[in-house]
Order: structure tokens, then sequence, then C-alpha cells
């Protein structure tokens, strides 16, 4: 198998294992991907780690090889499926983490835009150059892309296709993080900040903060105070409010 699911204490880690062709995703990389996030999603664990065999490369995009000389519907077909593949993972039940050693090119970018969270190593090089195959980015690139780093960005490395530092991916906040050493160790390091937290609280929250950016002020704070209500409601709340006051930890049931 080219993707590998397995556990990390509390945590999954898929990892992309073709590292011949620098964990490039064939279609059947992603169909196995798919499979991965379905499994995971029943494994109870508390984050999802996804990284990409060795240190040469998190991922170098969709197979070029496999993307010659098919036809519109293939094509179309193609784009659908790893849209759908990586729909699965932002909307996964508990925050993910791409950690990424090495590069991050095309689909392999969009895939860990994917991700709740990019925690990237020194020697991290990202970028969108689909542009420079004559093509454009149809993993989900454009839209999250600009949603990550606003649209004047977002144009500037669609349409030039050039690469990224590490550094330079930090400071416009398409990474979280940048880290000397192995970006999957303090990936799982991020994972432990919230892997006590309620599911339940971590859910709502994010909803509310993926509702910021398609909705208006006065709809979004609706949005907020609907899912912030629903909080409330869960034993969860009770519980760590109560243990704040009774001062002690909480023991979250995630409900
Ligand atoms: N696809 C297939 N094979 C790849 C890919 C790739 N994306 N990237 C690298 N490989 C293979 C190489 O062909 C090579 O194999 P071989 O030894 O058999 O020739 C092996 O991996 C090692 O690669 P290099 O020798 O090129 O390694 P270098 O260290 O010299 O270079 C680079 C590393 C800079 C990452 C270089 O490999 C490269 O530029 N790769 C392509 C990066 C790229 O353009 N990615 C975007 C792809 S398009 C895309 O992702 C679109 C997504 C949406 C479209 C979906 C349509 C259905």
């Amino acid at each position: 198998m080219a993707v590998e699911l397995t556990r990390e204490g509390p945590f999954g880690l898929i990892t992309l294992n073709r590292p011949e062709a620098l964990n490039a995703l064939s279609f059947e990389i992603l169909q196995e991907l798919r499979e991965a996030l379905d499994e995971a999603a029943h494994w109870g664990i508390r984050a999802l780690l996804i990284t990409g065999a060795g240190a040469k490369a998190f991922c170098a995009g969709a197979d070029i090889k496999e993307l010659q000389n098919r036809s519109l519907a293939e094509q179309r077909a193609g784009l659908e499926a790893g849209q759908r593949t990586f729909a699965r993972l932002d909307g996964f039940p508990v925050p993910s983490i791409a950690a990424i050693n090495g590069y991050a090119f095309g689909g392999g970018l969009e895939l860990a835009m994917a991700c709740t969270f990019r925690v990237a190593s020194a020697q991290a090089k990202l970028g969108l150059p689909e542009v420079k195959l004559g093509l454009m980015p149809g993993y989900g690139g454009t839209q999250r892309l600009p949603r990550l780093v606003g649209q004047a960005r977002a144009l500037e490395l669609v349409l030039t296709g050039r690469t990224l530092l590490a550094p330079e991916a930090l400071a416009m906040g398409l990474v979280n993080q940048v880290v000397e050493g192995d970006a999957l160790a303090a990936a799982l390091a991020l994972a432990e900040q919230f892997s006590g937290h309620s599911l339940a609280a971590m859910g709502f929250a994010r909803q509310a903060v993926e509702r910021a950016l398609g909705s208006h002020l006065a709809d979004g704070l609706r949005s907020e105070a609907d899912l912030a209500s629903l909080a409330f409601q869960t034993e969860d709340a009770n519980e760590g409010m109560a243990a704040f006051v009774g001062k002690r930890a909480p023991h979250f049931k995630d409900c």
C-alpha cells in the first residue's frame, strides 16, 4: 500500500509512501487516501496527522505521468475525485495537521491546505507550479489558498508558480509553524496541545471560524451565537466550568 494508516498514541497518522516518485498523488493513492480517511474516522483518535515518507518530499503533486492523454470527461472525473477526497479531509471530525518535510507542490500543497494546520520543516519548499505545466490548480488550490493568504498573494503564487521557502510561507500565514528538524515531531507536539480538549467544543469552534470567510459580519456573528449556544448545552461545558470552579482538571467526554 502506498498510503499507510497507523496509530501514534491518541492520534492517527497517514503516511504517503511512494518516495521514488516523491509521494506523487496517483489516482490509486487518492483512492487509498479516501479509504484511510474513512477508516481513521472510526478510530476514536484525537487528531489526524498526514506526512510523506522520506525527508525529500511531503508530496510533489498529482502524478504528472498519469495526467497525459486523457479525455475531458476523464480529467473532470479525476479533478472531482481529488476535490472530494480533500473535502473529506477538510471536514474530518477531528483536527488534522500536515507535517511537511521537503517538497509540497501542486496537489501536495492542496492536500496540506485541506488540513486544519500545517507544520513545515525549515527546509520545506512549497508552491503551486501547475501553470508551468500549462495547467492550473484543480484540487482546491485556487479556493483554499486565497482563504489562507489573501487574494493578491494567491494570484501571485498561482500565476508565477514560484517556489516558497518555509520562512516566507510562515510569514504569509500559509503554514502555522516552521521548525528545525522533523516536521512530524512538531506536528505531534502541536496535536498534544489540543488533544485533551472537548471534541464537541472544538467542532463547534471550527465551524464558526470556517463560516467567517463566507459570511457578512452580522451573519457570521449570528452563526457564532448559534454554535456557542449549542456548545453551552454539552456535558463538556458543564464539566469544564465545574472543573474550573472546583480547581481541578476537567474530564471531557466529547458530548
Ligand atoms: N508526478 C510524477 N512523478 C513525479 C512528480 C510528479 N508530480 N514529481 C516527481 N516525480 C518523479 C520524477 O519523475 C522522478 O522519477 P524518475 O526518477 O522515474 O524520473 C522522481 O520523482 C524524482 O524526481 P526528480 O528527479 O525530478 O527530483 P528532483 O529533486 O530533481 O526535483 C522536484 C524535485 C523539483 C519536486 C521535481 O520532481 C518536480 O518539479 N516535480 C513536479 C512538481 C509539480 O509540477 N507538481 C505539480 C503537479 S500538477 C498538480 O499537482 C495538479 C493537481 C490537480 C490536477 C488534477 C487533474 C486530474
